[in-house]
């Protein structure tokens, strides 16, 4: 079925006081996100793809080592991410239920150790891509990262948060600085309750 760009789940402005501008919200979603829906559109039309959930489309191109040849997937999957993406933020600076908190402390000792692997993963990916908090088929939660458009659905993982790690998601607000976006998205932009939703 033929993607389409959602709303975003708030105004632009409505995370600017917690460290990601209207106008990073502009670009990421209005031109960034628009333009892999726009692109996928282009490249499924007339192909088997066109009638499948986008899930579909993500699972059934995506091929390990082949990524810059597969248009279909790089915009599918970039198009999932960021629907994920915008929904996983929020301005309500939602606290942690105690329910996620319980799963992390078993995975990771503490959300501050959870924490420090989230940013450590974000700022270790060489290159754009994206790092996750993810549920595994055995219901364990790790940390992982992805390069380009790679999500947790192309191992049969859950994807619980994901951080975009591509430099047109902080350049605006951060420059360079990498690790800084990180924790700012950490300690002030995560909607924990949607995280939560997602176990
Ligand atoms: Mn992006």
């Amino acid at each position: 079925m033929a993607f389409q760009l959602p709303e975003l789940p708030y105004a632009h402005d409505a995370l600017a006081q917690h460290g990601m501008s209207a106008e990073t919200l502009e670009y990421h979603h209005d031109l960034h996100h628009k333009a892999y829906v726009d692109n996928g559109n282009k490249l499924i039309a007339g192909t088997k793809w066109e009638t499948e959930s986008l899930e579909s489309v993500i699972t059934g191109t995506y091929e390990a080592g082949a990524l810059a040849q597969n248009g279909i997937f790089n915009n599918a999957s970039q198009h999932w991410n960021h629907i994920q993406f915008w929904e996983m933020m929020g301005p309500g600076n939602a606290s942690m239920p105690s329910e996620l908190e319980k799963a992390i402390n078993e995975s990771f000792g503490s959300v501050a150790s959870f924490k420090e692997s989230f940013s450590a993963a974000g700022a270790g990916q060489f290159g754009s891509g994206w790092c996750w908090l993810v549920k595994d088929a055995d219901g364990g939660l790790q940390v992982t990262k992805t390069e380009n458009g790679v999500n947790p659905l192309c191992f049969g993982q859950t994807a619980l948060l994901g951080c975009d790690v591509w430099e047109h998601s902080y350049y605006i607000d951060f420059r360079n600085k990498r690790p800084a976006y990180l924790a700012n998205f950490l300690d002030n932009l995560v909607n924990w309750e949607n995280v939560a939703s997602r176990l």
